[in-house]
């Protein structure tokens, strides 16, 4: 996206993810530049932090229909349990797949002879495809970051079948967690009778190898962070500035009705209401990037969000010092690691979530070896992070116990929770994940 500084990488798990894999490796992302442009407006490359950038057009009213429409009004509810109602409307259809074969033909004219494009999200799935039949030399590999649904929700879809035949189109499709590929396997099983076996689908004139690849964040690169002078004088001045309290309860997330923001908030309130925790002795942050906020939603969650955070406040704080300080606010990388280190207890309580980077970031950052995760069991992340306190976020009592768990623990359990959560971390980055990926998408031809 475009700010007053340049273009820079949009925030969010993706770009942190693969940014620093594409300047080692060269290669050129091709994607949506961040603002409208006509659409059919010649791209124009440029190089921005040691990457090939190509941007791909998309109007304002292709937006509107394949991306706050389609995309995140349609799918992202879906894939995420069906926790807000799906719209499906065949103009914003129609509109995601003009745009998904836009970005097929880019690929097509870019992408060198016998090379491999990698292709990501829910946002692309027709590319697969579209692309292997204007080249079949090249491989191509699909990483989907959210979940992929059960059958019995996907076949809401009205174009479930579509959406598996054109991921077919790729050598290999990866996911978060092993419950993904099973899913994806019976819809296309079920849907498709397509014939599965060993983790590979057998289409007329190639195999699909679908697996699960985990992500990561680049640990090594927060660490660094967390340890700079800069950072500690930062974490010192923000708990300074929140009063010195005893615990430092933090929540980060975009705000999205997936991540459990106000349940969260209930919870914590619930806690001071029955006497389990102490304004003012206990702090929450409560940081929630700005995300999607044409979609209706998002801004019914956001009033909510911030309603609640009113209420509590009203309710338990004093003057100067409130209880719950929340920010509304995209935050530098190097200032959102000093929060991590400033939070004594991190909330990460999503209803449904692909993986989780928050809580990997929050567990690189605690080089002094404290903190403790409090995590859904529904986050991706939950299946590697088994020293987090664990809990089901739809469970008021349990996710209060959780809290008040982690505020209370001992020192000594702390250190080794975090120890075993930090030992987990430090054996799978992002890079490993990426080699690993491409390794295996290599090795389908
Ligand atoms: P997201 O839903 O965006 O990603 P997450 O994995 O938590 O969720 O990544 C969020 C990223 O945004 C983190 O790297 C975090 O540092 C950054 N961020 C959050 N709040 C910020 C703020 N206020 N200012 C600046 N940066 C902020 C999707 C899926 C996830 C999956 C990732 C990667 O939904 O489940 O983990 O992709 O695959």
């Amino acid at each position: 996206m475009r700010t007053e500084e340049g273009w820079t990488p949009s925030p969010g798990g993706l770009v942190r993810a693969l940014w620093p894999m594409l300047r080692e490796t060269g290669g050129t992302w091709v994607g949506w530049s961040g603002e409208p442009s006509s659409a059919d407006s010649t791209p124009e490359g440029f190089h921005v932090d040691g990457v090939d950038l190509l941007p791909v057009p998309i109007s304002a009213s292709e937006l509107e229909l394949y991306y706050e429409g389609f995309s995140n009004d349609a799918l992202w509810p879906l894939y995420h349990d069906a926790l807000r109602e799906s719209t499906y409307d065949v103009d914003q259809w129609e509109a995601y797949r003009t745009v998904n074969e836009r970005f097929a033909v880019t690929l097509a004219n870019v992408a060198p002879e016998d090379s491999v494009v990698w292709i990501h999200d829910y946002q692309l799935q027709l590319v697969p495809a579209m692309l292997r039949a204007q080249r079949p030399d090249l491989t191509i590999g699909f990483f989907l970051h959210i979940p992929f649904p059960p059958v019995e929700l996907f076949r809401r879809l009205p174009w479930r079948d579509d959406v598996i035949e054109h991921l077919l189109g790729c050598d290999l499709i990866g996911f978060q967690r092993p419950k993904d590929v099973a899913n994806f396997a019976a819809c296309a099983t079920d849907l498709l009778h397509v014939d599965h076996h060993d983790g590979i689908i057998e289409n007329p004139d190639h195999q699909t190898r679908i697996n699960v690849f985990p992500i990561s964040i680049d640990v090594e690169e927060v660490e660094e962070m967390a340890a700079g002078r800069a950072t500690r004088q930062r974490m010192s001045r923000i708990r300074t500035r929140l009063g010195d309290p005893e615990v430092v309860l933090l929540g980060v997330d975009r705000l999205d009705y997936t991540k459990g923001i106000g349940l969260r908030l209930r919870a914590f309130a619930a806690a001071l209401e029955e006497g389990r925790l102490e304004a003012g002795r206990h702090v929450l942050v409560q940081v929630a990037t700005p995300t999607r906020e044409a979609v209706e939603h998002y801004q019914d969650e956001r009033a909510q969000i911030e309603r609640l955070v009113g209420e509590i406040n009203g309710r338990f704080s004093s003057i100067g010092t409130p209880v719950i300080h929340y920010l509304y606010q995209t935050l530098p990388y190097d200032e959102l690691v000093a929060l991590y280190r400033a939070g004594d207890v991190m909330l990460v309580t999503p209803f449904r979530d692909g993986m989780n980077l928050v809580a990997k970031e929050y567990v690189a950052s605690h080089i002094d070896g404290d903190g403790v995760l409090v995590l859904s069991e529904f986050a991706g992340a939950a299946e590697e992070m088994v020293d987090a306190v664990q809990v089901n976020p739809h469970d008021d009592q349990a996710l209060q116990d959780a809290i008040v768990q982690a505020v209370e623990m001992h020192r000594h359990e702390r250190r080794e929770r975090m120890a075993g959560l930090r030992s987990r971390l430090q054996g799978s980055d992002v890079e490993g994940w990426a080699n690993h990926f491409l390794t295996a998408l290599r090795t389908t031809r």
